[in-house]
């Protein structure tokens, strides 16, 4: 079929919108309409050239809600006419990873889906008769596209496509990480760096676990209002801080966080974060995507003296178990999803969703088909 899709040829360029090819769905695949895709930072990653890993021409996009209209053989668990959520995390439940509690990396498609490629090795896009490579299994830039069955959530049916796409990465990632990942308790301290898509629902998800303290701590002043509004008690911009910030955040919550998280990508942020958790049993939860070949450092004394450094991945959520259950918190009123998403636009603007995340104008724009 003929798919209108925001192509992106090559590393540094716009996308460009275009007209590609789509193949049906084989075995144990689905093919699903999109009605809504947000745009996050891990688009701009790739699409920037940042990414080493980074395959062109691709169809970004992994922030997706949409409806099944077909399915291939062998697909027994979603029929026409489901609503889904497309998941770079797939959830196939009988491999080693899916099968240990202590993860939600689930390995069943792993290889393919890092080379651009559907279970079977081929790409159902294509244009001019040439492959159009998938993007982290989902390709959600596009008004149509081909997923895994095991890489599928369903959803109830009530729940508006242009807003619970968010739960397809930055929903999940923030406030799972609070949840699944450091399991936080209600009286906690915790401390979040970077207030943006991804940290501000650390916050509401930390407000939900029942945290008495939530520090936020960013560069940008015009983040601590939206931040409040989620959950926030006390903001430190680290340019307003005299000296070290560190002794800074250990003085402020009286010994340490019992939680801090890391939600910028930023490594000299991560140390600040394992070494202003609470001696003895603070934690500390990396969720920033860092450089490529980037490193960490802190003397080992640090986590000798009771620190734990650890790090989540879509939140620690399994998607076709946990994305659900998300919607059901956004449907019943428990979680915000709606303020964070400060723009929409058509698939011909999806350029626009990036210049507005350069300069910081944006929280979440979302393309509505
Ligand atoms: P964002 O750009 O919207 O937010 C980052 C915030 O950090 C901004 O508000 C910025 O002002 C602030 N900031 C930057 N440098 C700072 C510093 N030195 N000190 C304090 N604040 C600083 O980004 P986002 O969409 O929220 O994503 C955050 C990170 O999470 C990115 O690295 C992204 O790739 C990553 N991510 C990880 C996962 C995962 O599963 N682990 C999933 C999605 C995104
Ligand atoms: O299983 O080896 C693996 C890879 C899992 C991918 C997890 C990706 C999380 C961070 C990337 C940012 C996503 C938007
Ligand atoms: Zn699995």
């Amino acid at each position: 079929m003929k798919v209108k899709a925001a192509v992106a040829h090559k590393a540094g360029a716009p996308l460009t919108i275009e007209t590609v090819d789509l193949e049906g769905p084989r075995f144990g695949e689905v093919l699903v309409e999109l009605k809504a895709t947000g745009v996050c930072h891990t688009d701009e990653f790739t699409l920037s050239g940042a990414d080493p890993e980074g395959l062109f021409p691709a169809i970004l996009g992994h922030e997706g809600a949409g409806i099944v209209v077909d399915v291939g053989p062998g697909v027994t668990t979603l029929k026409k006419g489901d609503h889904v959520i497309p998941l770079y995390t797939p959830e196939c439940r009988t491999c080693e990873y899916c099968l240990n509690p202590k993860t939600n990396l689930c390995q069943a498609i792993r290889s393919t889906q890092g080379q651009g490629l559907m279970p079977d090795g081929s790409s159902r896009f294509s244009l001019d008769g040439k492959p159009v490579l998938h993007y982290m299994g989902t390709s959600t830039f596009a008004q149509y596209t081909v997923v895994p069955e095991i890489a599928l959530a369903k959803i109830r049916e009530d729940a508006p496509f242009d807003k619970v796409c968010y739960i397809g990465c930055g929903v999940t990632t923030g406030i799972g990480a609070v949840i699944f990942t450091a399991k936080v308790e209600v009286g906690s301290k915790v401390v979040v760096f970077g207030l943006g898509g991804i940290g501000l629902n650390v916050i509401q998800g930390a407000r939900l676990a029942g945290a008495d303290m939530i520090v936020g701590v960013d560069l940008n002043p015009n983040r601590e209002a939206m931040a409040r509004k989620f959950g926030m008690t006390h903001f430190v911009n680290p340019k307003e801080v005299g000296g070290d910030l560190v002794p800074y955040l250990v003085s402020l919550t009286k010994g340490g966080a019992d939680y801090t998280f890391e939600c910028i990508g930023n490594t000299q942020v991560m140390r600040q974060a394992l070494e202003c958790a609470h001696k003895g049993w603070g934690t500390s939860v990396i969720i920033g995507v860092a450089p490529a070949g980037a490193e960490i450092s802190t003397r080992p004394f640090q986590l000798v003296t009771g620190r734990n450094w650890r790090g989540s991945a879509f939140g620690g959520a399994r998607g076709r178990t946990d994305v659900p259950k998300i919607v059901d918190w956004y449907m019943d009123g428990k979680i915000d999803i709606d303020s964070l998403i400060t723009h929409t636009m058509p698939l011909e603007k999806i350029n626009d969703a990036f210049d507005l995340m350069h300069r910081g104008e944006s929280i979440r724009s979302v393309v509505v088909y």
